[in-house]
């Protein structure tokens, strides 16, 4: 700095006005030099569009991303608590951009990766920073109440982003989460509109890259909830390149956004201080209610159980895979971890399942002959909602 006071201040400080004005040109070209530096820098670091983007001011910086990130979770925390994220301005967030199938891709910010995909809009070719490792839009615990009804249409209005069938992907970057939540269900409308209702502005703020898929077992012959997950999985990669997997009960609702969607190094048991169990595990083992697993996770223990039949027993057969397979649960602290199980009564053909103590002490010998290798059903209808994809599905009987 004292070096430069003179030559700024002008002053016959130095010896030589050839010298003093050299001296000048030098700092003006270093400040060029800086200025150029910092308008590549700015415009997405993606070199080859300079010329296009200068001037232009990148949703990044115009808005969307601050406007959505604040005024989102301030609504959240209180009682209307599903505020749905304000409308985006849309710059034709279309389709995942130069989607790319491996399922741990690296997403750097780089312009390279979008460079070999083929020819498309400005907008769609501009490539999106990682999302960043912890969602900025969290904002902790929430309140969950069932006292007033949902209405499915006045939902899907406000929640725009979400797509039809339930897909959603953050507009400003790219998540390395491509998860698909897999909900076993039947005759539980009323539940999961609470659900939809309390889950998709969650999963959103958590940005994640994330689909609904609803498995509904036809008929009425005894629930198999292992089975209609395996079914979940299955149907789902047909959609989308899934890299995780969230089993869900319809009935579970976080109460903290922090408890995120997603999957792990190890498997994720997700509800794991459920106030039906006065908010903590009722055993070590617990893996019931919702959990994650990663593509690769599941097909390592060749899915889930397709022969528990009625209440109780597949969720431990499944933690005996895991474990078998040398794997261990990750659980999130019993505060993040806080949820709510909406209150009813037992559903008729879900009884418990007596065989299910039988079935559970001989995972080890079962696992490699039942399961994901062994899968059969039929589909035998898709809607495709505005919250979430309704997969109608045949498993058959107790056999
Ligand atoms: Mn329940």
């Amino acid at each position: 700095m004292r070096f430069r006071e003179p030559l700024l201040g002008g002053n016959a400080a130095m010896p030589g006005a050839s010298l003093q004005r050299a001296c000048r040109l030098l700092v003006a070209v270093c400040a060029l030099h800086l200025g150029v530096t910092l308008v590549y820098y700015l415009s997405g670091r993606d070199l080859s569009r300079l010329p296009y983007l200068v001037g232009v001011p990148s949703p990044l910086q115009a808005g969307s991303n601050g406007a959505g990130a604040i005024r989102e979770p301030s609504g959240e925390l209180r009682p209307r608590g599903a505020a749905p994220p304000p409308p985006p301005l849309d710059a034709s967030s279309e389709p995942r951009p130069g989607h790319d199938s491996s399922p741990d891709a690296d997403f750097r910010p780089g312009a390279s990766s979008n460079l070999t995909s083929a020819p498309v809009s400005p907008s769609t070719a501009r490539s999106l920073p990682a999302c960043p490792e912890e969602s900025p839009l969290l904002v902790g615990p929430l309140l969950i109440e069932f006292k007033a009804p949902v209405d499915l249409m006045l939902l899907a209005k406000q929640n725009p982003e979400v797509k039809v069938g339930g897909r959603y992907a953050p507009k400003d970057c790219v998540s390395p989460h491509k998860v698909a939540i897999i909900i076993p269900f039947r005759n539980r409308q009323e539940h999961l509109k609470y659900w939809l209702y309390y889950l998709h502005p969650i999963l959103q703020r958590q940005q994640l890259d994330y689909g609904v898929y609803v498995i509904n077992q036809a008929g009425d012959s005894t629930f198999n909830r292992a089975k209609l997950l395996n079914v979940g999985f299955r149907e789902a990669l047909k959609d989308y390149d899934y890299n995780c997997f969230v089993f869900s009960d319809v009935d579970l609702i976080p109460m903290d956004d922090r408890n995120t969607y997603r999957c792990f190094s190890q498997p994720r048991h997700i509800s794991v201080a459920m106030d039906k169990f006065g908010f903590s595990l009722p055993y070590i083992q617990f893996f019931g209610g919702v959990s994650a697993l990663s593509k690769q996770q599941f097909l390592t223990i060749n899915g889930f159980p397709n022969n528990y039949w009625g209440w109780g027993g597949e969720d431990d057969d499944i933690f005996n895979r895991l474990v078998y397979k040398g794997m261990s649960i990750s659980r999130p602290n019993a505060v993040v971890g806080k949820c709510r199980m909406i209150r009813h009564s037992r559903d008729k053909k879900n009884e418990p399942n007596p065989q299910r103590f039988d079935r559970i002490a001989h995972t080890k010998e079962t696992m490699l002959s039942d399961g994901l290798n062994t899968l059969t059903y039929q589909v035998l209808d898709i809607e495709r909602h505005p919250l979430y994809t309704k997969i109608t599905v045949d498993v058959g009987t107790p056999s």
